[in-house]
């Protein structure tokens, strides 16, 4: 597992060295003046590595920047942020791995991730047993927050997870309407049998059926398949509109150009999973559509300090799909250090806080208020219908599921 750790004290001020106290654990910073800084780990859990790391590297850099600036405003008197970034190579167990990894530092108080629900499922258990809040940019799939029943009989699973996306079950529907008010009555189904992928099909299925909508067919592939033709060859005479694909781009790009090759000239449609310029880049096409989380950033006023930041930072990597939810979820875990560091004397017995605290997160981020509800959810349901149009990615509309 590649592991990629940044020390980043308000630059300026930090001297590189930290000073060894307790049992070890490096928790204090020295600045230039010798004033001691108590120090604080924001972790990172993402795809860093692989064919999801476009997303997972903006997570990265967005959680960078959100640090650097706190830092840079002494957000938290006394205190030093510090990111500690460990790749999940998109993988259960590498992701619990790093979770573990994380836990064990006494200086960490909150983790920004997963990118993958399926991943989000091995690394929530083992942050609630150590205390640490998490606060996922991207994992949609509802089940997260809200339980295997979460339609019939919602229950939180853990408390210490929270998220600043919306979840699947408003972006089937809301993809699914969109398809039904651009006329299109039949649809073929097609996933990747994980977390995310069943679940957003499952939630697209339930919607467009009821909307009077037909699933002439449903398929599923394997996550790591290049292959396509079998699924193809099973969809195609069915006489689909479009292809409603429940995974992400490494799949839906090569699937979409594959699906041309094959006479199947439909839109494939997905959700946020498929929201990156690598799905183009991958064979995605011009009428391709993705639903993803939130208004397009580059359109939101309060997303321009988020933009000119990130742009001053010089990050060789784009933030993508959620990059500013990332950024809002390092801000909340900040605002809520604000509280639970207030009278902490190490990093570790404010973890607790650190939850209670972020239950009652409140203010204006980047993608529009931040706050959660009672099951850890964003109180935001604001999604993005985009279509590949020469090649690049168009937001064609910006809503709340009706
Ligand atoms: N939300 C899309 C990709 C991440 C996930 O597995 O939920």
């Amino acid at each position: 597992m590649k592991t990629q750790s940044f020390k980043l004290a308000g630059v300026a001020l930090v001297v590189a060295s930290l000073a060894f106290t307790g049992c070890g654990s490096r928790t204090e910073a020295t600045t230039g003046g010798g004033t001691a800084e108590k120090v604080a780990t924001i972790g990172v859990i993402a795809p860093l590595s692989g064919d999801l790391s476009a997303l997972g590297l903006g997570i990265r850099n967005s959680v960078d920047l959100a640090i650097r600036q706190a830092n840079e405003s002494k957000a938290i008197p006394g205190w030093t942020l510090k990111l500690d970034a460990q790749d999940d190579e998109a993988k259960p167990d590498v992701g619990k791995n790093a979770a573990t990894k994380l836990a064990s530092d006494d200086t960490v108080v909150g983790v920004v991730g997963t990118l993958n629900s399926s991943v989000a499922q091995s690394v929530i258990p083992v942050l609630d047993s150590a205390k640490i809040v998490q606060v996922s940019p991207a994992n949609t799939n509802p089940a997260l927050t809200k339980g295997a029943d979460y339609l019939t009989a919602p229950a939180r699973p853990n408390a210490n997870y929270f998220r600043t996306c919306t979840t699947d079950a408003v972006q089937g529907p809301f993809a699914a309407q969109y398809l039904l008010g651009e006329g299109i009555k039949k649809v073929a189904t097609i996933h990747d049998k994980k977390s995310y992928g069943q679940g957003l099909v499952t939630e697209f299925t339930k919607a467009f059926t009821a909307g009077g909508g037909t699933v002439v067919a449903a398929e599923t592939i394997n996550p790591d398949d290049k292959d396509f033709s079998a699924a193809i060859a099973k969809v195609k005479p069915a006489g689909p509109e479009a292809v409603y694909y429940g995974g992400e781009y490494p799949q839906a790009g090569p699937l979409s150009k594959q699906m041309n090759a094959a006479g199947l000239k439909v839109p494939v449609m997905g959700g946020d999973g498929i929201f990156s310029g690598e799905f183009i880049k991958l064979g995605g096409t011009n009428g391709d559509l993705a639903t993803s989380v939130g208004a397009p950033v580059d359109t939101l006023e309060s997303a321009k300090p988020f933009l000119e930041g990130y742009k001053a930072a010089g990050f060789k990597e784009g933030y993508e799909a959620y990059g500013a939810y990332s950024y809002d979820a390092a801000n909340a875990i900040i605002n809520a250090l604000k509280v639970s560091l207030a009278s902490a004397t190490d990093a570790k017995s404010a973890r607790q806080a650190t939850i209670d605290a972020m239950a009652k997160v409140s203010f204006d981020g980047a993608t529009g208020k931040v706050a959660f509800d009672e099951f850890g959810d964003s109180v935001s349901r604001v999604l993005t219908v985009y279509e590949v149009a020469d090649g690049a990615w168009g937001a064609k509309k910006t809503g709340e599921l009706k």
